[in-house]
């Protein structure tokens, strides 16, 4: 059986010393292992920017496509060999500003899939711009009088997009997070997971010292409950969003796959996928 250190290769990650995506690669590879995944049976599909990059870091079947296009490789890799665990992963910017509509209908549709936004809420890649997840008054290169826009919520807008799994977590969190993603993996639909793992370059605001401050775990909330949707909200709203923990899940839900009928006969990648000569025959005489 894997152990963490199966998924790991001999490229050195470029991030910055102390970046928060360190321990965000060291949970999936942790997440695999535990769930009992082999390297050959995970799929790592990442978009553009400093937290794009693990998919290169990670010894497993991996993808590092274009900005905010994570998502529709990640579904197309899920739908043509669904015996792949898949993962999708970037940053804030690759997935709640370009990559938003991808992010939306992938959650709608409930697709089996995973995917880890590493939210350092600027843009690190393209050296500290404002990110869909800067706060209003946040100073950036691209915005040096203060940001006058507000935040996005992204677990507030998951749980309106009719999400079946959404969870929070800090990169710090090295065993939350791990048991985040495991729980992830195994839950049958789209699963939503944001971690908070800062960018100690260029976020001078949202420091580790400044997460520690401000997050509240829900384990330590009396009484929460993770399959009431009322009340993931209203703790959302309550706590402007910083809270950590799987904050929603829907058991019941059946994913894309499972409704899409005679979808589980076969993974598309061991079908026969050639047309007979009388197929193609019938083609060609309906279009000529
Ligand atoms: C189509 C397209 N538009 C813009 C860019 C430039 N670009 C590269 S990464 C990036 C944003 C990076 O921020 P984020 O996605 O939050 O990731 P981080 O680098 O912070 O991990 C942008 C705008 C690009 N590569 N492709
Ligand atoms: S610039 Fe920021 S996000 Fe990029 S590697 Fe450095 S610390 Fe990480």
């Amino acid at each position: 059986m894997a152990t963490f250190k199966d998924f790991r290769n001999n490229v050195k990650p470029n991030w910055c010393p102390g970046c928060g995506d360190f321990s965000v690669q060291a949970a999936i590879q942790r997440a695999a292992a535990n769930v009992g995944l082999e390297p050959e049976g995970l799929a790592v599909i990442s978009g553009i920017g400093c937290s794009g990059r693990i998919s290169g870091y990670i010894k497993s079947y991996g993808f590092h496509g274009i900005h905010g296009r994570s998502l529709p490789i990640a579904q197309g890799v899920k739908m043509a060999n669904r015996d792949l665990t898949v993962i999708a992963s970037g940053g804030d910017g690759d997935g709640f500003a370009i990559g938003m509509g991808h992010t939306i209908h992938a959650i709608r549709r409930n697709i089996d899939i995973t995917y880890i936004v590493m939210d350092n809420q600027i843009y690190g890649l393209t050296k500290g711009q404002t990110s869909p997840r800067s706060a209003a008054g946040f100073k950036t290169k691209s915005t040096p009088q203060g940001s006058i826009e507000p935040a996005l919520s992204p677990m507030e807008m998951a749980l309106t997009a009719g999400a079946t799994f959404v969870a929070q977590s800090f990169s710090t969190d090295l065993k939350d997070l791990t048991a985040i993603i495991e729980a992830g993996i195994k839950h049958k639909g789209f699963s939503l997971i944001n971690v908070f793992s800062p960018c100690v370059t260029y976020n001078k605001v949202n420091t580790y010292d400044w997460f520690k401050e401000n997050l509240t775990k829900l384990s330590d909330i009396d009484g929460y409950d993770p399959s009431n949707r009322e009340m993931a909200m209203q703790t959302l709203m309550k706590h402007n969003g910083l809270v950590t923990g799987i904050i929603y899940q829907n058991t019941e839900r059946k994913s894309y796959q499972e409704l899409i009928p005679g979808f589980s006969e076969k993974p598309l990648t061991q079908s026969e996928l050639k047309l007979s000569q009388e197929s193609f025959d019938k083609l060609v005489a309906e279009f000529m």
